[in-house]
């Protein structure tokens, strides 16, 4: 049975550098958001995202938070790994892969 994944928000809580992230967000080693942009600058707001994947009921996806930087190699943020296994909707904290300062979650739902 397919289920329809929508990812719906990025939500900053804490950002890390003082002038906003510039986040972006991959999945399967493959940048999948910002889809026309290099990223997008955060703050503590929740920015929108409308992404619609068909995936199979108990798949495991896993999307990783970066945040582009000019002079440094990018930061990895955070992960997460959602399973499709009930319809609903959720909001899930990322995992902090790094030493930085910032939290974050996504928003998404299963319909
Ligand atoms: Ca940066």
């Amino acid at each position: 049975m397919d289920y329809k994944l929508r990812i719906l928000s990025l939500k900053c809580y804490l950002k890390d550098e003082s002038g906003g992230d510039e986040v972006y967000l991959k999945s399967a080693g493959k940048k999948i958001w910002p889809v026309e942009e290099k990223y997008v600058v955060a703050k503590e707001e929740t920015t929108p995202i409308e992404l619609e994947f068909i995936i199979q009921k108990g798949a495991v996806i896993s999307y990783e938070l970066w945040d582009h930087d000019t002079l440094s190699a990018n930061d990895h943020l955070g992960s997460i790994t959602i399973t499709a296994e009930a319809h609903g909707h959720f909001v899930n904290e990322f995992t902090k892969q790094g030493k930085d300062n910032s939290k974050y979650a996504l928003e998404w739902e299963i319909g």
